[in-house]
């Protein structure tokens, strides 16, 4: 097993990966920008070196920066955490020829993998569904027409090089396509460098469901069930949830199969996500590999109880999987939140600045994957995640009490965040009913909440409910508590913050 391992990233992931090593017995090396220095991951670390300023471009993806400080600390291996370099194939070049094991997949796989048309030629040879469509790019006008009459309107142009949206292109008809063609490949070009883009049928109304899977050098695969990506926003998953209501288990035993068959055609080692279109006949399709551990990756671990950044460990130092296919076991309910410090009521505006107070809820079931504390700025520089709030639950509707219980408990003071966003989620009567797909925040949801009006019987209940607050909580309003003269004890207030943001 490895002495000492770097962290070759910042915020929430880093954390969670040195508290995996904490408990391994295992050094940990952090690396932070000039803006980290007091970061909670560059405290956490047994060590940390800085690589530089502020801009990722000038430290976390600077491969000789991370190089040099593996090498000065003497780290055996490099966890890559999600984002910044943890698929970029170069890097695993050079980890491998510094002789320095990087966790994760070997470079051929993050190349595959990244090729979202190799990946569908490589996946479909080993038997995967895939979206109809091509496993080439398309080269000419006419090829993008004969494709699109054969498979039928409407279709996606897609980036060869992309994932996450861009260069993303939906066309519903032929008039639209040599145009919508042209706009494909200028934001390709810019967002990748690589004006490629290949063509698949439109799902309509899909779900994004995907599958964890595990691999080790010796062959061993096994894959830990589903996470339900669909409560999306602009591409960015902000709520997922394990398992899937869609999901039966003759499914996600297939998914499973196809998963590990897909993870198998690249000799896959470590942890990885194999992502996959439902539609509304519940037929599933390969969209794409995830070649590194996801940020969602906890509501997999609160189902079946398995670390897997352990298990990432472990197989990186050639260790076999600890558990076979019959033994992984999904027990219960778990939902995640992305708690941002955005604006929602301003279009999900980053409010980066410093958390002046900070409460975070804890009990049965609830764990909260945190990179701040109190007194904490949050730089302009990154993703402004604050935490990843999880709810785990016997079934559905405990987690979703659960999930409701935290996020009202929850405060941070100093910077606008979306937990208010989750909570109007978490009481959306489709979220409730499971009954959303991925145009739910972004068509759906957000228009539902614009478009109705009060009803009177609402606007009466709610006028009444404030006058019953303030009649029972006139001391407090009148005279802040902690102030001279105050009559109000403050330990209710402190105890339930919620009361405390209306006063
Ligand atoms: C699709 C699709 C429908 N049909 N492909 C969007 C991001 C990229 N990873 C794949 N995406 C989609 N590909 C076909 N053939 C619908 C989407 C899509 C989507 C997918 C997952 C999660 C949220 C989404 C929101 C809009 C569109």
């Amino acid at each position: 097993m490895f002495q000492k391992i770097l962290i070759a990233n910042r915020g929430e992931i880093a954390v969670r990966v040195l508290r995996a090593c904490r408990e391994m017995g295992i050094r940990t090396v952090a690396v932070y920008s000039e803006v980290d220095r007091k970061a909670l991951h560059t405290r956490y670390a047994d060590e940390a070196y800085c690589i530089g300023p502020a801009p990722a471009r000038e430290s976390y993806l600077v491969i000789d920066k991370i190089i040099g400080a593996a090498r000065e600390s003497g780290a055996q291996a490099i966890h890559p955490g999600y984002g910044f370099l943890a698929e970029n194939p170069l890097f695993a070049d050079r980890c491998e020829k510094e002789e320095i094991k990087l966790i994760g997949p070997s470079a051929y796989a993050m190349r595959t993998m990244g090729s979202k048309t190799l990946a569908r030629k490589t996946v479909q040879a080993a038997g995967v569904p895939v979206v109809p469509g091509t496993v080439e790019p398309v080269a000419t006008e006419e090829e993008v027409e004969r494709v699109a009459r054969e498979i039928g309107f409407p279709v996606m142009l897609k980036a060869t090089a992309g994932g996450g949206g861009k260069g993303l292109r939906l066309v519903r008809e032929e008039a639209e396509l040599a145009s919508s063609l042209r706009m494909a490949k200028s934001e390709a070009k810019s967002a990748f460098s690589d004006d490629s883009v290949y063509i698949e049928k439109y799902i309509e109304n899909p779900r994004h469901v995907e599958i964890q899977i595990l691999g080790d050098r010796h062959g061993n695969y096994v894959h830990l069930g589903e996470r339900e990506c669909s409560i999306q926003r602009r591409h960015q998953k902000v709520i997922e949830e394990s398992p899937s209501v869609v999901v039966t288990p003759e499914m996600r035993a297939a998914m499973g199969k196809v998963a590990i068959d897909a993870a198998g055609a690249v000799n896959y080692e470590g942890a990885g996500t194999c992502e996959f279109l439902v539609s509304r006949d519940r037929s599933f399709y390969f969209l794409e590999m995830n070649t590194r551990l996801q940020v969602e990756h906890p509501v997999t671990e609160m189902v079946t109880g398995i670390d897997i950044v352990k298990e990432q460990i472990r197989v990186a130092a050639g260790e076999r999987l600890s558990l076979r296919q019959e033994e992984v076991k999904q027990t219960g309910h778990a939902i995640e939140c992305r708690v941002y410090a955005e604006d929602p009521d301003s279009n999900f505006l980053p409010c980066p600045g410093t958390i002046t107070s900070l409460r975070v809820p804890g009990g049965p079931g609830v764990r909260d994957d945190s990179g701040v504390y109190a007194g904490f700025e949050i730089p302009i520089y990154y993703d402004p995640i604050i935490s990843k709030l999880v709810a785990w639950g016997k079934d559905r509707t405990e987690a979703i009490a659960r999930m409701k219980r935290a996020l009202a408990a929850y405060v941070v003071t100093g910077v606008k965040t979306t937990i208010p966003f989750h909570i109007r989620v978490m009481n959306n009567r489709h979220f409730i009913e499971g009954n959303f797909d991925t145009n739910f925040i972004d068509q759906v949801f957000f228009k539902e909440e614009e478009a109705r009006p009060l009803e009177n019987v609402e606007l009466a209940l709610i006028t009444a409910a404030i006058q019953a607050f303030r009649e029972e909580h006139r001391n407090a309003l009148a005279q802040r508590p902690g102030e001279a003269g105050a009559p109000v004890s403050m330990w209710k207030y402190s105890a339930r913050p919620g009361i405390r943001k209306i006063g």
